[in-house]
């Protein structure tokens, strides 16, 4: 095991007790769990505030470059466990529970998820700020205090139900309030210009209050802040109105004001275009560079060290309007003349893009910018102006036809650009910023995504990381390549035993917890094959159904034959408005619910789709499965950091070469993944073709079986006609190819059938997976960005 910390058990259960009583007012007879995990929570961020102090005071002492990651999304989770693990606490705090006569997995379960992001670039983000803080790179993340974050997904007659997701209900154990950090931001109104000078009067005003979460890294070496704004009326209500009498009126200045941060947006591509979310952008950006300024006028009084002390990230386009409000800080409000502002700010600003989905790019009618943000127009303006000056050659503009591009405008005011895999930058280099990557060759490079080791393999998978951990020590906590270590032991057969009894006793207790949540019974020696993910077109899961009924069907004429036992596990939440994604969800419900109540197969075949899809979840779920799902048409997903995670927790991929797959292949060997379908350049060709999805069904009497016992209603007896837009989709435009990515991959699971068959072959397959996966942790991609894009250095050690 991991060894702990020197805090003694009796120590440690003293300050849960104190806490008990002197913070929460609770005697120990009467607390409830929640009081408990309260009090747990507490007495473990007394731990973790002297290394935030202490970091914090050594960024000062140093005056070191800061890294600022602005995101409307991070995707926590649960802290509480990953303060524990990463402060190796863990033998302390259950001795101290247990010896309280609690249950410790109960009050840590009791920890509502931080659903505050929609899923990768969410999750990505939370990842990374792990890591600045386990690399010791001082860093803050600045975000938004939603009050409610992802929505939580339930399942009615198969359909999606989504209900507010209330995770402030109870008291939030981590963060502390800063009312003291507090600024007014302004919407709306004119601007008056005189020659270079230009004064804004917005309209409009709210104040941004800061709450600070500290994130400790690996043994609490470091301790970054993740500041959330949270929006407040700038006076608490109209004592007029209320004087009158009218006291609903009296409260609406308040409430008016706070849905800046009330609700996430719950798209994660195609919610465009409402002047909420632009607020809420400018709200998260226009705060956190105040912030950001503030502190460098208490270090330093010479603007032009900014690009030298001060590297900020873009999270994708959603703060990009972080270019105009920096040129403006400077150039406006600073006198700075207006080409120096723009270099400054560019030195400063870094961009990050997630996504070539053309529906995903953000763009805003002109009508509506201008009127929320009247002087960040016109600087967009200048900033086109002063591009077009320096490239004469330019076509491109971050204002054009009416609309302003967030694209473009974060590609012209970032020194650096990143896609977040191999095959996702390139890309970039010759579709969306094929224009931009001419004029300004340096400018893009890849930083290919990773994930936490601490929270991905050793919190989550406990039984692996011990293994881990007897075989080659530690060390691999905060050195994932050491990993590799692992491999010679994959010969030996007792190793590979233990290796195997590790997954089993993760599928049981995940089979247990089905039974218990969902009723449904299933085997773990079944192979557990997940897809976890977002309901997206392009991520296919369609795809998998379909595969789901042909091997139904195929099963069901051949009862005999030597099938490989398996539960096909999804989660996953749509966009609420995303009406396709949630007559898949749907068609997933209603197959399971036949296939499983199939007495003729289900003991080979069974389906399960488990709702509310979120962190915790994923947690549970990724260390219990044989085989992961990562199926999206070859082009579409950036990187993806789901394989990731399954391919570190010993469950080898089907999938196509797409996003980090690709890189993922490449590491852990071709012969241990299981590959199919079409290349993205295969993609384009293929959808030139008159009629190809009507080709492909044709050719493939399975696929056509399909698709025939949907469209008759085999899944929806009550309403046979349920599913004809799936049915009519995929038989004419199919733009995600579908119908013709079905034959190769019906090959390659039939392939996942004859390795899984062999469980020696395949134990050493995913032992293979894990000990060739030490490449994707955020700790290498975090030390990329610093190298490459924020020059910034870890004060760690020295
Ligand atoms: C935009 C405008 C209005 C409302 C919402 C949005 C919006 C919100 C979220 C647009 C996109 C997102 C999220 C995108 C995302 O999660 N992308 C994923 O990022 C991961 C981390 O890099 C990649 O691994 C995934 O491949 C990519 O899909």
């Amino acid at each position: 095991m991991v060894s702990s910390n020197t805090l003694t058990t009796t120590q440690f259960r003293d300050t849960i007790i104190r806490h008990l009583t002197y913070n929460l007012g609770k005697d120990a007879e009467h607390a409830q769990v929640q009081d408990w995990r309260m009090a747990l929570s507490l007495a473990v961020r007394d731990q973790i505030v002297d290394s935030w102090f202490a970091s914090t005071r050594r960024s000062y002492e140093k005056q070191a470059k800061r890294v600022y990651y602005l995101s409307m999304e991070f995707l926590i989770g649960r802290l509480l466990e990953d303060g524990i693990v990463n402060l190796r606490l863990v033998d302390q705090a259950r001795d101290a529970l247990t010896g309280l006569g609690q249950d410790y997995d109960a009050v840590l379960a009791d920890e509502p998820d931080a659903a505050l992001g929609n899923g990768g670039l969410g999750r990505l983000a939370a990842c990374f700020l792990e890591s600045l803080s386990t690399l010791g790179c001082p860093a803050y993340g600045y975000g938004l205090r939603y009050e409610h974050g992802l929505f939580r997904q339930s399942f009615k007659d198969g359909r999606q139900i989504e209900a507010p997701e209330t995770w402030l209900l109870q008291q939030h154990a981590w963060e502390f309030e800063r009312p003291e950090a507090r600024f007014r931001l302004g919407f709306g109104g004119t601007v008056e210009v005189k020659g270079d000078k230009a004064t804004w009067t917005p309209t409009e005003f709210v104040d941004a209050e800061a709450y600070d979460t500290p994130i400790v890294g690996w043994q609490g070496r470091w301790a970054n802040t993740l500041r959330l704004w949270s929006a407040k009326a700038v006076d608490p209500f109209d004592l007029d109105s209320f004087n009158r009498g009218d006291f609903a009126g009296a409260a609406e200045p308040e409430a008016l004001a706070r849905t800046i941060s009330r609700v996430l947006y719950p798209d994660d591509t195609t919610d465009q275009g409402k002047e909420l979310r632009l607020k809420q952008e400018y709200f998260l950006t226009a705060s956190a560079l105040r912030d950001i300024l503030r502190r460098f006028d208490s270090e330093y009084n010479d603007l032009g060290l900014l690009p030298s002390k001060v590297a900020i990230q873009l999270n994708d386009t959603h703060p990009a309007i972080a270019g105009p409000e920096l040129v403006r800080l400077l150039h406006d409000e600073r006198g700075l003349p207006f080409d120096e502002a723009m270099t400054l700010a560019r030195g400063c600003l870094s961009y990050t893009n997630h996504t070539l989905l053309p529906e995903a790019l953000e763009s805003w009618g002109e009508g509506l910018f201008g009127k929320l943000l009247p002087r960040h127009l016109q600087i967009v303006d200048r900033i086109d102006d002063a591009h077009a000056k320096a490239n004469p050659t330019r076509k491109v503009s971050a204002r054009a036809d009416g609309q302003v591009k967030m694209g473009e405008l974060s590609f012209i005011m970032a020194h650096k650009v990143n896609g977040v895999s191999a095959l996702h930058s390139g890309l970039m280099t010759t579709t969306v910023f094929e224009e931009l990557h001419r004029l300004h060759p340096d400018r893009i490079l890849n930083q290919t995504n990773g994930v936490t080791p601490r929270r991905w393999l050793l919190s989550c998978n406990p039984r692996l990381s011990s293994l881990i951990t007897d075989t080659i020590g530690e060390g691999w906590v905060d050195d994932l390549e050491q990993l590799k270590a692992l491999e010679p032991h994959i010969d030996d057969p007792a190793w590979l035993d233990r290796y195997a009894q590790a997954k089993h006793d993760n599928k049981a207790d995940l089979a247990a917890w089905i039974k218990d949540t969902q009723g449904i019974e299933i085997d773990p020696a079944m192979m557990f094959d997940v897809q976890i993910k977002r309901l997206h077109e392009y991520k296919r899961q369609h795809l998998n159904i379909l595969e789901a009924i042909a091997h139904w069907q195929e099963i069901k004429a051949n009862p005999d034959a030597d099938w490989t036992p398996r539960v096909k596990i999804f989660a996953g939440k749509a966009a609420p408005g995303y009406f396709f994604a949630k007559d898949i969800i749907r068609l997933i419900n209603d197959v399971s619910a036949v296939i499983n109540a199939d007495a003729d197969t289900r003991h080979l075949l069974q389906v399960v789709f488990l709702p509310n899809y979120n962190v915790t979840l994923a947690e549970r779920l990724i260390p219990a499965a044989d085989l992961s799902e990562q199926i999206s048409t070859a082009g579409k997903e950036a990187s993806g950091t789901g394989n990731m995670k399954f391919a570190l927790n010993g469950a080898p991929t089907v999938g196509t070469l797409d996003g980090a797959n690709v890189e993922i292949r490449e590491h852990v060997g071709a012969e241990n993944f299981f590959l199919f379908g079409m290349t993205a350049d295969e993609v384009d060709a293929r959808r030139a073709i008159d009629g190809h999805a009507a080709k492909a069904i044709a050719a493939d009497p399975r696929l056509k079986a399909a698709l025939e016992a949907i469209e008759t209603g085999t899944f929806s007896p009550e309403e046979p006609t349920r599913y004809h837009n799936i049915v009519e989709n995929l038989s004419g435009p199919d733009y995600f190819l579908v119908a013709s990515d079905f034959t190769d991959y019906w090959r390659a699971q039939r392939e996942v059938d004859t390795a899984f068959a062999d469980q020696k072959g395949w134990m050493r397959m995913a032992a293979l997976n894990t000990a060739r996966s030490g490449w994707f942790s955020s700790d290498r991609t975090i030390q990329g960005y610093m190298d490459d894009i924020w020059d910034a250095k870890s004060l760690l050690g020295g």
